[in-house]
């Protein structure tokens, strides 16, 4: 079954998404995500430039010999341009297979582990008030886990807190803004709003938060145990990750479940905060991490340390992640958690999907495949709008991690 149209799709329904379509000589169609928010295009040349060139004619049913063709045949190896765009391969491959043998995905991957797949909304507020205000609109739809941001008392902006009323989305048209942060401000605030929801909302709510890389080891050890009262179900990315063994310091401090690996492209990355158990779930997905091959060897390695998944699911990972990501979701063993950001009315119409989401789970559908599509029309009536993460600064003005 060979592989004879491949195509690299780039579209802006409200935000940028890259996605590749493979068609075999049967006339067979696959999807994979390849979006690298912010730097979609380095992506999208990538598999035009140098991947898709030799992908075309080779056999449609041969997924663990492609990733390999294009992970070790490139010699130069890892990193988010070169995964998310092997990812894009191999999920258009995975979502093939499945559709020719009539099945959706995860029945290929070892069949549904569970009913549906647990998901965690986000509720951001400006202050106080407003957070409790969005977790409980969060809870009137339906959502058992929710992720708590919240403005900074004297910073004027803050990660994960929008601006006005729509929903929080990074990536900014013109020049990448500049946020200012202070560690010390949130080490002080941030214990209060968790004693504020748990009062609010009592014990049964999962509640979840993201740091978003920005602490020293020994500052994150200080949130870590502040919040380890009202029992978070994690705190995420509370320190770089690219000095893995600073985690043995958090670690020593405090008992609040950690979850580190938005950023993380390959099983490499996971090896010793797994290993070493430093981490509680890993957060790599479909897309950045090497797409569903990859994906299902960095669970299996967790699963060794009992280390359970939690998938980065915010909007600028495109339906077609989405509809991977359940698919891996619902039949991997030590499935965690997913993140869920709905995305706009036009971004669902732009790529019409099977999936739904009931009282806080979800669910890929029982469609041959990946159970989404892209509607090529409309996507073309959206073209790319080139737009930035922003960038952060200490109120000293020294750049820091955003
Ligand atoms: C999350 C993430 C996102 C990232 C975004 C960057 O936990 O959902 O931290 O909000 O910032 O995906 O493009
Ligand atoms: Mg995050």
């Amino acid at each position: 079954m060979r592989i004879t149209d491949a195509r690299v799709i780039v579209t802006c329904p409200g935000r940028n998404f890259v996605t590749l379509k493979l068609t075999t000589e049967d006339g067979v169609t696959g999807l994979g995500d390849a979006t690298l928010n912010g730097r979609e295009l380095a992506v999208a040349s990538y598999l035009n430039d140098h991947l898709l060139p030799l992908l075309i004619g080779r056999d449609a049913r041969r997924i663990e010999d492609t990733w390999h063709y294009f992970y070790k045949g490139a010699y130069w190896r890892r990193g988010p341009v070169t995964m998310s765009a092997i990812a894009a391969i191999d999920t258009a491959l995975w979502d093939i297979k499945a559709k020719v043998a009539g099945v959706p995905l995860y029945q290929l991957l070892g069949g549904a582990s569970r009913d549906a797949v647990l998901v965690y909304a986000h509720a951001n507020g400006p202050d106080l008030d407003g957070a409790v205000r969005a977790v409980a609109s969060s809870l009137d739809l339906g959502y058992k886990a929710i992720r708590v941001q919240c403005g900074i008392p004297g910073l004027s902006s803050t990660y994960g807190v929008p601006r006005g009323l729509q929903p929080y989305e990074p990536a900014e048209k013109g020049a990448p803004s500049e946020h200012r942060w202070s560690s010390e401000a949130y080490i002080t605030f941030i214990p209060k709003l968790f004693e504020r929801l748990r009062a609010e909302f009592g014990d049964e709510l999962h509640l979840l938060h993201d740091v978003h890389h920005r602490l020293t080891p020994i500052e994150a050890a200080r949130v870590g145990k502040s919040l380890e009262p009202y029992r978070l179900f994690w705190m995420e990315d509370p320190t770089p990750a690219e000095l893995q063994e600073a985690f043995r310091l958090i670690r020593r401090h405090t008992v609040t479940p950690i979850a580190v690996g938005e950023v993380f492209n390959s099983i490499f990355d996971c090896q010793q905060l797994v290993q070493e158990q430093l981490v509680d779930y890993i957060r790599a997905t479909v897309v950045h991490a090497g797409g569903i091959t990859h994906l299902r060897k960095i669970a299996a390695l967790a699963e060794l340390y009992q280390v359970r998944t939690g998938c980065h699911g915010a909007t600028d990972l495109s339906p077609v992640c989405m509809a991977a990501s359940l698919h891996f979701g619902l039949s991997v063993h030590n499935f965690g958690i997913q993140e869920h950001m709905p995305h706009t009315a036009e971004t669902d119409r732009v790529f019409p999907h099977e999936y739904t989401f009931q009282d806080g789970y979800m669910h890929p559908g029982e469609a041959p495949g990946l159970g989404v599509e892209i509607d090529e029309e409309l996507a073309a009536e959206y073209p790319y709008d080139p737009a930035w993460l922003p960038v952060n600064r200490t109120v000293d003005g020294t750049v820091h991690s955003w």
